[in-house]
Protein backbone atom coordinates (compact mmCIF):
# COMPACT_ATOMS: atom_id res chain seq x y z
CA UNK A 1 0.00 0.00 0.00
CA UNK A 2 1.80 3.58 -1.58
CA UNK A 3 1.14 6.24 1.86
CA UNK A 4 -1.30 8.06 -0.48
CA UNK A 5 -3.80 5.24 -0.64
CA UNK A 6 -3.77 5.42 3.63
CA UNK A 7 -7.24 6.46 4.40
CA UNK A 8 -8.55 8.81 7.04
CA UNK A 9 -10.81 7.91 9.62
CA UNK A 10 -14.57 9.46 8.65
CA UNK A 11 -14.63 9.86 12.85
CA UNK A 12 -12.59 12.79 12.98
CA UNK A 13 -14.14 14.81 16.03
CA UNK A 14 -12.55 16.45 19.22
CA UNK A 15 -13.68 14.06 22.02
CA UNK A 16 -13.91 15.73 25.49
CA UNK A 17 -15.55 13.25 27.73
CA UNK A 18 -12.85 14.07 30.47
CA UNK A 19 -14.14 17.33 31.20
CA UNK A 20 -17.81 15.61 32.00
CA UNK A 21 -16.58 13.31 34.06
CA UNK A 22 -14.57 14.96 36.08
CA UNK A 23 -16.88 17.70 37.15
CA UNK A 24 -15.18 20.28 35.52
CA UNK A 25 -12.82 20.33 38.00
CA UNK A 26 -9.92 19.64 35.93
CA UNK A 27 -8.17 17.17 38.05
CA UNK A 28 -7.55 13.90 36.97
CA UNK A 29 -9.68 10.88 37.88
CA UNK A 30 -9.04 7.21 37.97
CA UNK A 31 -11.06 5.42 35.18
CA UNK A 32 -11.27 1.93 36.03
CA UNK A 33 -14.25 0.25 34.78
CA UNK A 34 -14.41 3.64 33.27
CA UNK A 35 -13.49 1.96 29.98
CA UNK A 36 -16.96 0.58 29.52
CA UNK A 37 -18.95 2.81 30.71
CA UNK A 38 -17.41 5.51 28.49
CA UNK A 39 -17.43 2.89 25.75
CA UNK A 40 -21.30 2.14 26.14
CA UNK A 41 -21.66 5.95 26.06
CA UNK A 42 -19.81 6.28 22.52
CA UNK A 43 -20.36 2.97 21.01
CA UNK A 44 -19.31 4.13 17.27
CA UNK A 45 -15.87 5.46 18.92
CA UNK A 46 -15.52 2.00 20.40
CA UNK A 47 -16.00 0.09 17.15
CA UNK A 48 -13.50 2.33 15.44
CA UNK A 49 -11.00 3.89 17.42
CA UNK A 50 -8.11 2.14 19.59
CA UNK A 51 -9.54 0.78 23.05
CA UNK A 52 -7.08 2.62 24.70
CA UNK A 53 -8.68 5.64 23.88
CA UNK A 54 -11.14 6.09 26.65
CA UNK A 55 -13.50 9.54 26.82
CA UNK A 56 -11.08 11.29 25.00
CA UNK A 57 -8.00 10.26 26.62
CA UNK A 58 -4.62 7.70 25.62
CA UNK A 59 -3.96 5.42 28.26
CA UNK A 60 -1.20 3.08 27.83
CA UNK A 61 -3.40 0.28 28.55
CA UNK A 62 -4.30 -2.93 27.33
CA UNK A 63 -7.93 -4.36 26.56
CA UNK A 64 -8.50 -7.93 27.36
CA UNK A 65 -11.45 -10.32 28.34
CA UNK A 66 -12.68 -11.63 32.25
CA UNK A 67 -13.55 -15.33 32.43
CA UNK A 68 -17.03 -14.15 31.41
CA UNK A 69 -15.61 -12.73 27.70
CA UNK A 70 -16.46 -9.57 28.89
CA UNK A 71 -13.67 -6.50 27.86
CA UNK A 72 -11.94 -5.66 30.77
CA UNK A 73 -8.64 -3.17 31.05
CA UNK A 74 -5.22 -4.05 32.06
CA UNK A 75 -2.55 -2.27 32.85
CA UNK A 76 0.39 -2.93 30.15
CA UNK A 77 2.26 -5.49 32.35
CA UNK A 78 5.76 -3.66 31.00
CA UNK A 79 4.51 -1.03 33.33
CA UNK A 80 1.78 -2.34 35.93
CA UNK A 81 -0.08 0.01 38.09
CA UNK A 82 0.33 2.82 36.13
CA UNK A 83 -0.48 4.67 32.88
CA UNK A 84 0.50 8.06 31.35
CA UNK A 85 -2.23 9.74 29.20
CA UNK A 86 -2.49 11.74 26.62
CA UNK A 87 -5.77 14.15 25.79
CA UNK A 88 -6.74 13.27 22.57
CA UNK A 89 -8.20 15.68 20.27
CA UNK A 90 -8.86 14.50 17.19
CA UNK A 91 -8.20 10.84 15.50
CA UNK A 92 -6.38 11.06 12.95
CA UNK A 93 -5.66 7.49 11.69
CA UNK A 94 -6.92 3.81 13.10
CA UNK A 95 -6.27 0.77 11.54
CA UNK A 96 -4.77 -3.28 12.28
CA UNK A 97 -1.91 -3.59 9.24
CA UNK A 98 -0.41 -7.18 9.49
CA UNK A 99 1.22 -7.20 12.78
CA UNK A 100 -0.47 -4.67 14.77
CA UNK A 101 -2.63 -2.18 15.91
CA UNK A 102 -1.80 1.42 14.12
CA UNK A 103 -3.45 4.33 15.65
CA UNK A 104 -2.16 8.24 14.85
CA UNK A 105 -3.85 10.71 16.97
CA UNK A 106 -3.55 14.57 17.76
CA UNK A 107 -2.97 14.97 21.06
CA UNK A 108 -3.55 19.02 22.79
CA UNK A 109 0.01 19.01 24.44
CA UNK A 110 2.62 16.88 22.38
CA UNK A 111 1.33 17.34 18.66
CA UNK A 112 0.35 14.03 16.44
CA UNK A 113 1.07 11.02 18.41
CA UNK A 114 2.14 7.18 17.08
CA UNK A 115 0.49 4.86 19.04
CA UNK A 116 1.35 0.60 17.84
CA UNK A 117 -0.95 -2.04 19.70
CA UNK A 118 -1.76 0.99 22.53
CA UNK A 119 1.71 1.52 23.19
CA UNK A 120 3.26 4.59 22.49
CA UNK A 121 5.54 4.95 19.84
CA UNK A 122 6.42 8.61 19.38
CA UNK A 123 5.31 12.47 19.73
CA UNK A 124 6.57 15.26 17.40
CA UNK A 125 7.36 17.11 20.38
CA UNK A 126 9.80 15.07 22.11
CA UNK A 127 10.87 12.43 18.94
CA UNK A 128 13.95 14.60 19.31
CA UNK A 129 15.09 13.16 22.19
CA UNK A 130 14.96 9.68 21.40
CA UNK A 131 15.85 9.95 17.64
CA UNK A 132 18.76 12.26 18.21
CA UNK A 133 20.51 9.90 21.31
CA UNK A 134 19.45 6.21 19.50
CA UNK A 135 21.32 8.17 16.57
CA UNK A 136 24.12 9.68 17.63
CA UNK A 137 25.09 7.96 20.85
CA UNK A 138 26.99 5.07 18.80
CA UNK A 139 27.72 6.83 15.81
CA UNK A 140 29.79 9.91 17.67
CA UNK A 141 31.20 6.89 18.89
CA UNK A 142 33.08 5.86 16.08
CA UNK A 143 35.67 7.98 13.18
CA UNK A 144 34.31 7.50 10.29
CA UNK A 145 31.30 5.63 10.01
CA UNK A 146 30.37 4.55 6.79
CA UNK A 147 27.68 1.67 6.61
CA UNK A 148 24.94 1.50 8.86
CA UNK A 149 22.11 -0.72 9.82
CA UNK A 150 18.75 0.15 11.72
CA UNK A 151 16.74 -2.11 13.06
CA UNK A 152 12.98 -1.06 13.11
CA UNK A 153 12.59 2.56 13.30
CA UNK A 154 10.05 2.49 9.79
CA UNK A 155 9.19 6.27 11.57
CA UNK A 156 11.96 7.58 9.58
CA UNK A 157 13.30 9.60 12.25
CA UNK A 158 16.41 7.51 13.33
CA UNK A 159 17.58 7.66 9.36
CA UNK A 160 16.73 11.69 9.37
CA UNK A 161 19.62 12.20 12.20
CA UNK A 162 21.93 9.30 11.03
CA UNK A 163 21.95 11.12 7.49
CA UNK A 164 23.69 14.47 9.42
CA UNK A 165 27.00 12.18 9.43
CA UNK A 166 28.50 13.37 6.14
CA UNK A 167 31.31 9.79 6.04
CA UNK A 168 27.80 7.65 6.14
CA UNK A 169 27.56 5.64 2.70
CA UNK A 170 25.12 3.73 2.92
CA UNK A 171 21.96 3.08 5.76
CA UNK A 172 20.21 -0.34 5.25
CA UNK A 173 16.77 -0.01 6.99
CA UNK A 174 15.25 -3.15 7.85
CA UNK A 175 11.73 -2.72 8.76
CA UNK A 176 8.84 -5.41 9.18
CA UNK A 177 5.69 -2.97 9.02
CA UNK A 178 5.19 -1.58 5.80
CA UNK A 179 1.84 0.38 6.86
CA UNK A 180 3.77 2.13 9.55
CA UNK A 181 6.45 3.34 6.63
CA UNK A 182 2.97 4.64 4.91
CA UNK A 183 1.34 6.23 7.99
CA UNK A 184 4.67 8.05 8.91
CA UNK A 185 5.08 9.50 5.38
CA UNK A 186 1.67 10.75 5.60
CA UNK A 187 1.21 11.85 9.21
CA UNK A 188 4.75 12.06 10.26
CA UNK A 189 6.89 14.18 7.01
CA UNK A 190 9.30 15.75 9.66
CA UNK A 191 10.32 12.29 10.52
CA UNK A 192 9.80 10.44 7.22
CA UNK A 193 11.85 12.95 5.25
CA UNK A 194 14.86 10.27 6.45
CA UNK A 195 13.55 8.25 3.68
CA UNK A 196 14.60 10.59 1.05
CA UNK A 197 18.40 10.57 1.01
CA UNK A 198 19.96 9.09 -1.30
CA UNK A 199 22.11 6.76 1.11
CA UNK A 200 18.81 4.77 2.61
CA UNK A 201 18.23 0.99 1.47
CA UNK A 202 14.83 0.26 2.43
CA UNK A 203 14.52 -3.66 3.35
CA UNK A 204 10.64 -4.31 3.84
CA UNK A 205 10.87 -7.69 6.64
CA UNK A 206 11.87 -9.70 9.80
CA UNK A 207 15.18 -7.98 10.91
CA UNK A 208 15.85 -12.16 12.50
CA UNK A 209 16.09 -12.80 8.78
CA UNK A 210 17.63 -10.04 7.52
CA UNK A 211 20.86 -10.30 9.98
CA UNK A 212 20.65 -13.84 9.19
CA UNK A 213 21.45 -13.41 5.69
CA UNK A 214 24.28 -10.19 6.54
CA UNK A 215 27.43 -10.33 5.38
CA UNK A 216 30.07 -10.53 8.09
CA UNK A 217 31.25 -7.62 9.39
CA UNK A 218 29.42 -5.36 6.83
CA UNK A 219 28.65 -2.64 9.63
CA UNK A 220 30.13 -0.02 11.19
CA UNK A 221 27.40 0.58 13.43
CA UNK A 222 23.85 -1.28 14.30
CA UNK A 223 21.14 0.86 15.71
CA UNK A 224 18.12 -1.07 17.12
CA UNK A 225 15.41 0.77 17.54
CA UNK A 226 12.58 -1.21 18.11
CA UNK A 227 9.29 -1.64 20.39
CA UNK A 228 8.97 -2.91 23.44
CA UNK A 229 9.33 -6.51 23.35
CA UNK A 230 6.06 -7.42 23.33
CA UNK A 231 4.42 -8.67 19.98
CA UNK A 232 6.32 -8.74 16.86
CA UNK A 233 9.75 -7.23 18.44
CA UNK A 234 9.43 -10.10 21.39
CA UNK A 235 12.44 -11.91 19.74
CA UNK A 236 14.86 -8.65 19.17
CA UNK A 237 16.01 -8.96 22.65
CA UNK A 238 16.81 -13.08 22.84
CA UNK A 239 20.52 -14.12 22.35
CA UNK A 240 20.66 -15.07 18.47
CA UNK A 241 19.85 -11.68 17.29
CA UNK A 242 22.43 -10.40 19.38
CA UNK A 243 25.00 -12.66 17.78
CA UNK A 244 23.80 -12.30 14.76
CA UNK A 245 24.26 -8.49 15.28
CA UNK A 246 27.91 -9.18 16.66
CA UNK A 247 28.77 -11.21 13.33
CA UNK A 248 27.15 -8.07 10.98
CA UNK A 249 29.61 -5.74 12.72
CA UNK A 250 33.00 -4.76 11.60
CA UNK A 251 35.82 -5.35 14.14
CA UNK A 252 35.40 -2.19 17.16
CA UNK A 253 31.60 -1.79 15.37
CA UNK A 254 28.94 -0.44 17.50
CA UNK A 255 25.51 -1.79 17.96
CA UNK A 256 23.36 0.93 19.93
CA UNK A 257 19.77 -0.79 21.38
CA UNK A 258 16.61 0.79 22.59
CA UNK A 259 17.02 -0.47 26.47
CA UNK A 260 13.71 0.44 28.02
CA UNK A 261 13.35 2.67 31.62
CA UNK A 262 15.32 1.71 34.43
CA UNK A 263 13.01 2.54 36.68
CA UNK A 264 10.56 -0.25 35.42
CA UNK A 265 13.00 -2.92 33.55
CA UNK A 266 16.01 -3.28 35.92
CA UNK A 267 14.78 -7.18 35.58
CA UNK A 268 15.07 -6.73 31.29
CA UNK A 269 17.54 -4.61 31.35
CA UNK A 270 19.92 -6.96 33.55
CA UNK A 271 19.25 -9.81 30.95
CA UNK A 272 19.86 -8.02 27.60
CA UNK A 273 23.32 -6.23 29.51
CA UNK A 274 24.15 -10.08 30.41
CA UNK A 275 23.54 -11.44 26.91
CA UNK A 276 25.24 -8.78 25.27
CA UNK A 277 28.38 -9.00 27.79
CA UNK A 278 29.06 -12.85 26.50
CA UNK A 279 28.49 -11.54 23.07
CA UNK A 280 30.14 -7.69 22.33
CA UNK A 281 33.83 -8.53 23.86
CA UNK A 282 34.57 -4.61 23.57
CA UNK A 283 32.64 -2.90 26.00
CA UNK A 284 28.86 -2.39 26.73
CA UNK A 285 27.27 0.77 28.47
CA UNK A 286 23.95 2.05 29.49
CA UNK A 287 23.14 5.44 28.63
CA UNK A 288 19.74 7.32 29.32
CA UNK A 289 17.35 10.46 28.87
CA UNK A 290 14.50 12.04 29.65
CA UNK A 291 11.71 11.74 27.27
CA UNK A 292 8.31 12.54 29.11
CA UNK A 293 5.92 10.51 27.26
CA UNK A 294 7.40 7.74 27.35
CA UNK A 295 7.09 5.08 30.86
CA UNK A 296 8.35 6.80 33.94
CA UNK A 297 9.57 9.71 31.54
CA UNK A 298 12.83 8.01 30.71
CA UNK A 299 14.19 5.71 28.18
CA UNK A 300 17.90 3.37 27.94
CA UNK A 301 20.20 2.98 25.35
CA UNK A 302 22.20 -0.60 25.37
CA UNK A 303 25.63 0.44 23.77
CA UNK A 304 28.03 -2.24 23.07
CA UNK A 305 31.56 -2.68 20.65
CA UNK A 306 32.93 -5.63 19.36
CA UNK A 307 36.44 -6.72 19.96
CA UNK A 308 38.61 -4.81 17.79
CA UNK A 309 40.21 -1.29 18.07
CA UNK A 310 38.62 0.44 21.57
CA UNK A 311 35.59 2.30 21.36
CA UNK A 312 35.81 4.91 24.66
CA UNK A 313 31.68 5.74 24.23
CA UNK A 314 31.74 8.29 27.53
CA UNK A 315 33.83 10.91 25.51
CA UNK A 316 33.25 10.82 21.86
CA UNK A 317 35.83 10.63 19.28
CA UNK A 318 33.61 12.11 16.71
CA UNK A 319 31.69 14.99 18.07
CA UNK A 320 29.12 16.33 16.31
CA UNK A 321 29.85 20.14 16.91
CA UNK A 322 33.08 19.02 14.75
CA UNK A 323 31.37 17.39 11.86
CA UNK A 324 30.81 20.21 9.17
CA UNK A 325 26.85 20.96 8.56
CA UNK A 326 25.88 18.26 11.08
CA UNK A 327 24.00 20.83 13.27
CA UNK A 328 21.61 22.22 11.01
CA UNK A 329 21.25 19.63 8.60
CA UNK A 330 17.88 19.48 6.89
CA UNK A 331 16.74 20.50 10.45
CA UNK A 332 18.25 21.76 13.78
CA UNK A 333 19.26 19.37 16.33
CA UNK A 334 17.17 20.12 19.08
CA UNK A 335 18.20 17.75 21.89
CA UNK A 336 21.62 15.98 21.60
CA UNK A 337 25.30 17.57 22.34
CA UNK A 338 28.34 16.59 23.19
CA UNK A 339 27.79 17.69 26.81
CA UNK A 340 24.24 15.37 26.80
CA UNK A 341 26.11 12.79 25.22
CA UNK A 342 28.78 12.39 28.15
CA UNK A 343 25.91 13.14 31.16
CA UNK A 344 23.81 10.07 29.60
CA UNK A 345 26.19 7.54 31.19
CA UNK A 346 26.03 9.03 34.48
CA UNK A 347 23.97 6.00 36.48
CA UNK A 348 21.82 7.13 39.73
CA UNK A 349 23.08 5.16 42.51
CA UNK A 350 20.25 2.45 42.53
CA UNK A 351 20.75 1.66 39.00
CA UNK A 352 24.48 0.79 39.10
CA UNK A 353 23.44 -1.21 42.84
CA UNK A 354 20.32 -2.72 40.67
CA UNK A 355 21.75 -3.61 37.86
CA UNK A 356 24.52 -5.93 38.41
CA UNK A 357 26.12 -6.77 35.40
CA UNK A 358 27.34 -2.84 34.96
CA UNK A 359 29.79 -3.20 38.07
N1 LIG B 1 9.11 3.75 18.17
C1 LIG B 1 8.90 3.27 16.91
C2 LIG B 1 9.86 2.31 16.73
C3 LIG B 1 9.89 1.59 15.54
C4 LIG B 1 8.96 1.85 14.53
C5 LIG B 1 8.01 2.81 14.72
C6 LIG B 1 7.98 3.55 15.91
C7 LIG B 1 10.14 3.15 18.72
N2 LIG B 1 10.60 2.28 17.86
C8 LIG B 1 10.64 3.37 20.12
C9 LIG B 1 9.62 2.92 21.11
C10 LIG B 1 9.99 3.03 22.54
C11 LIG B 1 8.83 2.57 23.40
C12 LIG B 1 9.07 2.73 24.85
N3 LIG B 1 7.94 2.20 25.64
Amino acid sequence: MEGDELKDLDCQRTMDGWESSNNGSGKAILIPACCLKARASQPELGSKSHSTVVSGWLSETQPSSDKSGKQVYFNNPMWPGEAHSLKVEKILFQEKSKYQEILVFESSAYGRVLVLDGILQLTEKDECAYQEMIAHLPLCSIESPKNVLVVGGGDGGVLREICRHSSVELIDICEIDQMVIDVSKKFFPELAIGFEDPRVCLHVGDAIEFLKQAPEGKYDAVIVDSSDPVGPAQELVEKPFFKNIGRALRPGGVLCNMAESMWLHTHLINDIIYICREIFKGSVHYAWASVPTYPSGVIGFLLCSTEGPPVDFVHPINPIEKLRGALEFRRELKFYNTEIHEAAFALPSFVKREVAALH
